[in-house]
Formats: C-alpha cells, sequence, structure tokens
C-alpha cells in the first residue's frame, strides 16, 4: 500500500473512531464513552481558576439544588466521578459559610434505584415546612425514560445535610403517552400557592416547541400535571433547566422568595436551550388560577430574548438567600478549549461567581446582575488611577495588581456622543454579528474602549472588553454594543484529528440599555486564569468568556485600558484588586 492510501485508510479510521466515541444524547452533553473513566491526578495547570468553584478534578456541569440551610450555603453539582468529559453523573455536594471558601462533602445522590439507574440529573431543593429540604431531581430509568423523583435527608437537623434517602415510592412524575419521555427533566424548586398546593415547573419540548409544564401537589408526594404548559414557545426546541421567580417592581435592594403574591412583582421566565446551549429570559405575568405565565409585550419571547449572560453561561439556578433577603443566581461556565487539553488538565467546568438578581430599577425592563458582596473579601492588593483621558490608540496599563487574578472596576465618560457611528437597525437583535464586524480594533466614533485583560505587551494574545456607542438615528438614542472577544486570546491554534476538536475562541455580546445622559458607563470584569466575568453598566450587561492564553499567563499577563474610538474618553476612574485564592479550597468532591 503506497503512504496516501495508508494515511486515507489512517484518517478514515480515525474519523470511525471519532463516530464511535462521540454518542450525542438527549441532554446535549457529548459524551465520549471511551473518554468516561480516564482519570488523571495532574489537576493544577495554569488554566485553573484560584476564586471559583471548581472541584480538584474531573467534569462538572449544572449547579443543582443551590440552598441557604441552618448557617450554611449547599451547591450540589452534576459531577462526573471518573474523567474530565461528560458521563457518570452523581449529585455532588458542598457546604459553606460565605459563598467563598468550600468544603466538599460525599456524593449527595447517584445512580443506585430502577428509577434512576441511567441517570441522575439535574433539579433542585425545596424547604418544606415540616419536611424540611427536599429535592426533586431528574431520574434516568433502564429504558431511557426520564421522570421526576424525590430525595429528603436522612436527618434534616444535620446542617450538613450529609446524607440523601430516595425513598421507594418514587418516582413522583413520569411523562404520560403525550409526552416527551427522553426530554422531560430538570424540576425546579417548587412555591407554595395560597390555594394550599405546592407547584414546580419541569422543561420538556414538543418536536421544536419548547416547553414548561406545571405540576401541583397539597403533600409534596403526589403531583399532578397541570392542563396547559405554565408558558411554551414554538421553534425553540428542549427547554432545559427552567427557572421561574418574582422580582419586586418597588424594592431594588432585596429579592423575593417564589411564595411572595403580592401585587408590586413581574415574574422571570428563564430557559436553557439545549438546541445552542444559550439562555434567556423574559418578564411577564403569573396567572395562579390559570396556572399561565405571560410574558411582557416588550420582553422578546425565542431566541432575541434578553440573557441572564451573554457568554459561556448555562444550566443556570436561582435560590432564596433567606440570610441576607437576595436572589443569587448560580451558572455553569464550561471549558471551550479541546477534549484532548480537558483530559490531560484533568477536570471541565467550573461555576461563576454567584451574582445578585434583582429588576433594573432605570427601565423595569430587564435584570441586573452583580457578583456577591462576599466576593470582595479576596480582594487584596489595590490600585486606583483617576481622571485620564485616552485618545484613540492609546492604552493604559493597570499596573501593581496580579492581571491574571484580579477584579477591576472603571468608569468611563465619554463625553459627546457627536461622532458616534450611526447604528444600522439590522443589528437590532444581532449584537454578537455587529462584534463580530466591528472588532476591538476597527476604529469607531465612540469607542471601541474598555480593557484589554490577559494581553501580552505587544498584544500578541488578549482578550479585550469593550464598548462601542451608536446613534439610532431614528430614537436619537445611543445604542450600546457590549462585548468580550476571545478571538486574539490564545496564539494555541485549532487542532486535533481533522479539526473535530478545536478550542473554541468566540467572541460574545449584548446591547447594554443605557441613555449616556451624563456620558457615564462602567465595567466590571473578574479575572482568573481562564475565566472572565464582565459586568457592563452595574450588571445590566453580563458576558462571561473563557479563554486559554499560551503566554499571557500568570505573571506574565498583563492588563490596559484602552481606546480605539476618534473620540477621546475619559477614564473616570479604574480601581483594580488582585485577588485572594479562598483559604479553604477543598471546594468539590474527588
Ligand atoms: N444537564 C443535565 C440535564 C440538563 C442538562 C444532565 C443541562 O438534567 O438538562 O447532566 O446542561
Amino acid at each position: 500500500m503506497g503512504f496516501s492510501s495508508t494515511l486515507s485508510v489512517l484518517l478514515l479510521l480515525v474519523l470511525i473512531n471519532l463516530c464511535n466515541n462521540i454518542k450525542r444524547i438527549n441532554a446535549f452533553h457529548q459524551v465520549y464513552e471511551n473518554l468516561q473513566s480516564q482519570s488523571v491526578e495532574l489537576v493544577n495547570h495554569f488554566h485553573r481558576s484560584a476564586f471559583h468553584f471548581q472541584p480538584p478534578k474531573h467534569w462538572i456541569n449544572d449547579p443543582n439544588g443551590p440552598l441557604y440551610y441552618k448557617g450554611f450555603y449547599h451547591l450540589f453539582y452534576q459531577y462526573n466521578t471518573k474523567g474530565a468529559v461528560w458521563g457518570n453523573i452523581v449529585w455532588a455536594h458542598s457546604v459553606s459559610k460565605d459563598l467563598v471558601n468550600w468544603e466538599a462533602l460525599e456524593h449527595a445522590i447517584y445512580p443506585s434505584k430502577w428509577f434512576d439507574i441511567k441517570g441522575t440529573w439535574s433539579g433542585s431543593i425545596t424547604l418544606v415546612p415540616g419536611k424540611g429540604p427536599v429535592i426533586l431531581y431528574t431520574g434516568i430509568n433502564q429504558n431511557e425514560t426520564q421522570m421526576q423523583n424525590y430525595a429528603i435527608p436522612e436527618d434534616p437537623s444535620d446542617p450538613y445535610l450529609r446524607k440523601w434517602i430516595k425513598p421507594d415510592d418514587n418516582p413522583v412524575a413520569m411523562p404520560d403517552y403525550t409526552m416527551n419521555g427522553s426530554d422531560f427533566r430538570d424540576p425546579t424548586t417548587a412555591w407554595l400557592s395560597k390555594d394550599g398546593h405546592w407547584r414546580t415547573l419541569v422543561g420538556s419540548r414538543k418536536k421544536h416547541r419548547g416547553i414548561a409544564y406545571i405540576y401541583r401537589s397539597r403533600d409534596f408526594r403526589h403531583w399532578v400535571k397541570a392542563k396547559h404548559p405554565v408558558h411554551s414557545k414554538e421553534s425553540t426546541g428542549m427547554w432545559e433547566c427552567p427557572d421561574f421567580f418574582p422580582v419586586s417592581t418597588i424594592d431594588f435592594e432585596n429579592g423575593l422568595d417564589l411564595d411572595y403574591a403580592g401585587p408590586n412583582a413581574k415574574h422571570v421566565l428563564k430557559v436553557s436551550l439545549d438546541m445552542t446551549r444559550y439562555e434567556y429570559y423574559t418578564l411577564g405575568k403569573y396567572y395562579p388560577k390559570k396556572d399561565r405565565y405571560v410574558p411582557n409585550g416588550d420582553s422578546p419571547d425565542g431566541w432575541d430574548g434578553l440573557r441572564f449572560d451573554y457568554g459561556n453561561f448555562y444550566a443556570s439556578k436561582t435560590f432564596f438567600d433567606y440570610k441576607k433577603n437576595r436572589r443569587i443566581l448560580w451558572g455553569w461556565a464550561n471549558e471551550s478549549d479541546t477534549v484532548e487539553d480537558d483530559i490531560s488538565k484533568g477536570w471541565a467546568g467550573l461555576q461563576v461567581i454567584p451574582r445578585t438578581v434583582l429588576l433594573d430599577s432605570s427601565n423595569k425592563k430587564q435584570l441586573v446582575f452583580w457578583p456577591i458582596e462576599e466576593i470582595e473579601s479576596l480582594r487584596s492588593s489595590y490600585v486606583r488611577m483617576n481622571n485620564k483621558d485616552i485618545e484613540m490608540g492609546q492604552r493604559l496599563e493597570v499596573k501593581g495588581i496580579t492581571p491574571a487574578q484580579a477584579d477591576v472596576e472603571v468608569t468611563f465618560n465619554v463625553g459627546s456622543l457627536e461622532k458616534a457611528e450611526p447604528f444600522d437597525t439590522s443589528y437590532t437583535y444581532k449584537p454578537l454579528d455587529l462584534c463580530r464586524v466591528k472588532g476591538s480594533n476597527v476604529t469607531g466614533g465612540v469607542g471601541p474602549f474598555g480593557l484589554i485583560t490577559l494581553a501580552t505587551p505587544d498584544l500578541e494574545e488578549y482578550t479585550p472588553i469593550f464598548f462601542r456607542v451608536f446613534k439610532d438615528t431614528s430614537t436619537n438614542k445611543p445604542k450600546v454594543l457590549m462585548c468580550s472577544d476571545a478571538r486574539p486570546s490564545s496564539l494555541e491554534q485549532d487542532r486535533g484529528p481533522l479539526n473535530q476538536d478545536r478550542m473554541y475562541k468566540p467572541p460574545f455580546a449584548g446591547f447594554v440599555d443605557v441613555d449616556l445622559a451624563d456620558g457615564r458607563i462602567s465595567l466590571r470584569s473578574l479575572i482568573d486564569h481562564s475565566v472572565i466575568e464582565s459586568f457592563g453598566a452595574l450588571g445590566k450587561t453580563v458576558i462571561t468568556s473563557r479563554v486559554y492564553p499560551v503566554k499571557a499567563v500568570k505573571e506574565n499577563a498583563h492588563l490596559y485600558v484602552f481606546n480605539n474610538g476618534t473620540q477621546t474618553v475619559n477614564v473616570e476612574s479604574v480601581d483594580a484588586w488582585s485577588m485572594e485564592r479562598p483559604l479553604q479550597m477543598n471546594n468539590g468532591a474527588t
């Protein structure tokens, strides 16, 4: 056989092998059967995060059942006990007193009974008076049918909630013949309504229509599906991990618990779209008597919907923190590098820094998110810069902190909007397309300006997070684009057999609803080696990126403020801190 035919045969074999190893399943996590049990000891790596929640090794995905109980925050999460790819999923469990330092406990739930033998998937926790915390989760049986189960703590007086029992009278909800048994999962935290019924939502689909079913129960044991779904939307595909909660329209400091039934609230329905791995939410009204949710007309319902986070963020879940009266959001940020790299690192996935969730007081049309205050306890060395004009093409270095592990807040003043470029309305729902065309190096009128993170001084590698201000000529208002662009983040090239296994270096973008009346706009970024969480305009638009520089790492990483617009921009202030590692790092299962 000649060299070229040997090569073709080899390529064919590689291809067949890849097809055999990668199997798509309904939860849309890629399943690499042969890789699931590859366990490595190498867990420390220059891309590993320092202050994000991440177990010492292996794969993690969705946050499950977050809860505050008897002095401890509990976080459960989907975890592969055997490797750095999806598979062998259990509910791993950690506790914390402050949401910063974590202690790992034994796994709470793992496949063991007929109703979950093929999987213990996502779910939530509800505090049920008289019973204590009750988990609702999705179990998969031998025939791959998805069903909802419950689990209770062996000892509800144990603040650690170490041991969980899955009673034999499970499941509590099975798909009926009208439903899709392989897409029926992820029950929400339940709430008690005035009519004495508990209610929970379960995600599903019928063909291409995304669905959230609503179930009712008087005793938390017998659940009955309401006649109609609480909401559904055509062409959105499977709705994973729904989340449904009220936000106050008059109190912009505190969150609301699920049972709030007063007049001054809107409801939020968030769904995670299996088809693309993006989420969207609407604000709307919940009608308890009809068990229907109706999005407000000004909240796009579907692919153009608002997002909790416009970046690498999925399967999110909120909970009400009784200790501080706030609603807190957790979300999973998967890796974007190659599976090969995940395996050699020995880990994949992390949870973003928890964020408070409130209705935006300025327009009441969207939510705002902010990192929990506790994370500020990790701030150490501090630098501040004031009142610096940056002209077109200028960049100012922020020195005196550790740029690869930092928290930075900057306030810009753009001055006049005269030079702002006209906004092309065909981009109204396409911020990402606009960001792709108008990158951080494309000169504009007002902007692009922002932060350059994880950069080499010669900008061989860098991740810019920036704004660009347009003028909407139809409304005469500014239209502000925010981008977090991983395209120049790493010199690492696409690789892997037949380029199947690529590092993913996408730009992410969203619009920021500000009027810039006083010219000011702020940006905060939490930078942690391979994850950058950025909050535009005090959390109106949030973007998480995963990046894997090869040179701009650790002490070789730099941080800058920049402007590439013809309009000079004033940096009113930069406050930047090095971030410490939490003292208690035993934050995950082994
Ligand atoms: N992940 C879980 C499912 C959920 C999906 C399985 C979302 O329950 O629908 O690990 O990432």
